[in-house]
């Protein structure tokens, strides 16, 4: 019997193994480039075929070409930008006809590339034309503007090695591999699924039922690169897919994992999410509601239409090479105790429909409550659980901020008794005067020193959140852009609660327990906070406490009153 083409093999852009020890040794010359995460993403992808027929990242004629018309330059489909982004330091280290080598983040040489083309791109047009607006509410468009370079370059790549994975490795295949694989079993017809959340049971069931009406078998595929900001970790995902996994019949269905850098660019996404899954070997792909979505613009609305991805994916499946499969909408009928498509009901209104959005069940899995078996499989909810326990388990950051002398030592210390007291989470103080000894002892009171010092103690507190334990910060910390992102480093593992000490200077002053107003009076100390430096005031902390005519234990008992409203320790 004939190969058929989708298990045909597919040219890579690796050389052969000899090549590529001789290229690396050489390539050791050259100038070099240290990727960032989701180029090494992209660059996986182009040299194992992900990404076939791209020869490596895009030169200036096919960008131009895909972003105004979703294809290379030569005409052939090609929705995503695949860019290598870089400062202009190091473009201008470069020339038109060199080779440059492509490491990883350990410095590891991953490829080479000769570079054909280097240029200014004009970003808001990609943002317009790719993502349909220019908005840093999108993910990609953020990155574009925010950390992407602001020069391309293209060339051809020459592919040395594969990037390093330590996790899942048995999990991973590239485009040849699943061929193979697909040849091997004697799989011809192959529904792809793609995802970048934990499968439920309605998942299990849709994906199920599409291969079944496609009469053919099924390759979960999930997204294990870059996904979208505050997506349950890939970690997480893959244990719980292995346990769905067991759910379908055997040797219907398989799971390999894809190394792919997300950009949320829903119609554009869906056909790019199609021309990978062909090139994995498969036939057909499922493509939902609002696919590979970015959530709300900075109006708050949607960025597309629920149905633009399956509109453009229609009209241009035949030359994707892969058919479309409506994501049917699953509910579960609790009279018949089976999950349904939705627009397949009858007699709705005779019976219970249910049905838990994905906003509910974080409800639910923050707040500890229950999530029942017709949702999901207790195996999925217990790895759920373990990684995002109830809130009262998590680790998080109590932020106090205020004039020196306002009394944030001494609450802080307070507070940290009372939580010891109450046991359950390691609790560390970080106050300032702790910290400039240990870990800034260098720094000075600069604005630049200042905010080396907060972003230290913010490193060290989201370190200490990540991994469950409670962290007591009491520094001045005076600027509120540097609170605000501090803030935002810590809120990606738990919650950060900010308390401003507001002790009135001249209370901070008429106390003076260290006699450094003094000082700062007379000059001998400079760019004394509220003296001759400035302190802008919290505007929405989560607690203002007053320390006039309030004792310390008081104070520190208001802290664990609004730590129990919020959820973080459980109440008395
Ligand atoms: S900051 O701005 O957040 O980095 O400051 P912090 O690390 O909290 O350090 C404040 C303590 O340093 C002493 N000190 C000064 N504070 C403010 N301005 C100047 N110029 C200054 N020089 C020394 C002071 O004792 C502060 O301690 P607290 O406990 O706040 O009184």
């Amino acid at each position: 019997m004939s190969m058929p083409a989708n298990l045909a093999p597919l040219p890579e852009l690796y050389v052969s193994y000899e090549s590529a020890q001789k290229l690396k040794v050489e390539a050791g010359d050259l100038t070099s480039l240290d990727l960032t995460p989701r180029q090494i993403c992209d660059l996986e992808l182009l040299m194992n075929g992900g990404f076939y027929p791209l020869k490596g990242f895009l030169p200036e004629a096919d960008y131009d070409s895909v972003v105004e018309d979703m294809r290379l330059a030569d005409g052939t489909l090609w929705p995503m930008p695949i860019t290598l982004d870089v400062k202009e330091a190091f473009a201008e280290t470069v020339e038109i006809g060199q080779d440059i080598a492509l490491r990883d983040q350990e410095g590891v040489i991953l490829a080479t590339m000769t570079v054909t083309d280097k240029w200014e791109p004009n970003k808001a047009r990609e943002a317009e034309k790719v993502f349909g607006a220019d908005d840093s509410a999108h993910p990609a468009v953020n990155y574009l503007h925010n950390q992407a370079g602001n020069i391309y370059l293209g060339g051809p790549v020459t592919g040395i090695q594969q990037p390093v994975h330590y996790d899942f490795r048995g999990r991973r295949d590239t485009p040849n591999e699943l061929r193979a694989q697909f040849r091997k079993l004697g799989w011809r017809k192959i529904v792809a699924f793609q995802t970048r959340n934990p499968l439920h049971r309605a998942h299990q069931e849709l994906t199920f039922r599409a291969a079944r009406e496609a009469e053919a078998n099924l390759l979960i595929h999930p997204v294990v690169g870059l996904t979208k900001p505050g997506d349950v970790d890939h970690f997480t995902r893959v244990r719980c897919y292995e346990a769905v996994l067991d759910k379908y019949p055997s040797s219907t269905t398989t799971m390999s994992l894809l190394n792919l850098a997300m950009r949320m660019a829903g119609p554009r996404e869906a056909v790019w999410h199609g021309l990978i899954r062909r090139n994995h070997g498969c036939t057909h792909m499922i493509v939902g509601r609002d696919h590979a979505g970015p959530g709300k613009n900075s109006a708050g609305e949607d960025f597309y239409g629920p149905y633009d991805a399956q509109e453009l994916f229609r009209q241009h499946q035949d030359e994707i090479g892969i058919t479309m499969v409506d994501f049917k909408h699953m509910v579960y009928v609790q009279e018949r105790a089976q999950y349904e498509p939705a627009d397949e009901i009858e007699d709705r209104d005779n019976v219970t429909i249910l049905n838990i959005s994905g906003t509910e069940l974080r409800r639910r899995l923050r707040e500890g409550l229950e999530i029942p078996e017709w949702f999901s499989f207790p195996e999925v909810v217990q790895e759920l659980r373990r990684t995002s326990p109830p809130r009262a388990e998590q680790g998080f950051t109590v932020f106090f901020t205020g004039l020196s002398g306002s009394g944030k030592s001494t609450i802080a210390n307070a507070l940290m008794v009372k939580l010891m007291e109450m046991g359950g989470r390691p609790v560390t103080l970080l106050d300032g005067d702790i910290v400039r000894k240990n870990l800034s002892s260098e720094l000075g009171f600069s604005k630049e020193h200042r905010d080396l010092n907060i972003q230290r103690i913010g490193y060290v507190a989201s370190e200490i959140t990540k991994n469950g334990g409670i962290a007591i910060c009491a520094p001045i910390a005076p600027y509120a852009t540097t609170r605000r992102s501090v803030r935002e480093m810590i809120e990606q593992y738990g919650a950060f609660v900010e308390v401003h000490v507001a002790t009135p200077l001249e209370e901070c002053e008429r106390r003076d327990r260290k006699g450094l107003y003094k000082l700062a009076r007379e000059g001998k100390i400079k760019e004394f906070t509220g003296i001759s430096d400035p302190y802008d005031v919290p505007e929405t902390p989560e607690l203002r406490v007053d320390t006039v005519n309030i004792d310390v234990d008081n104070c520190a008992h208001q802290v664990i009153l609004k730590l129990e409203s919020m959820g973080l320790i459980a109440g008395q």
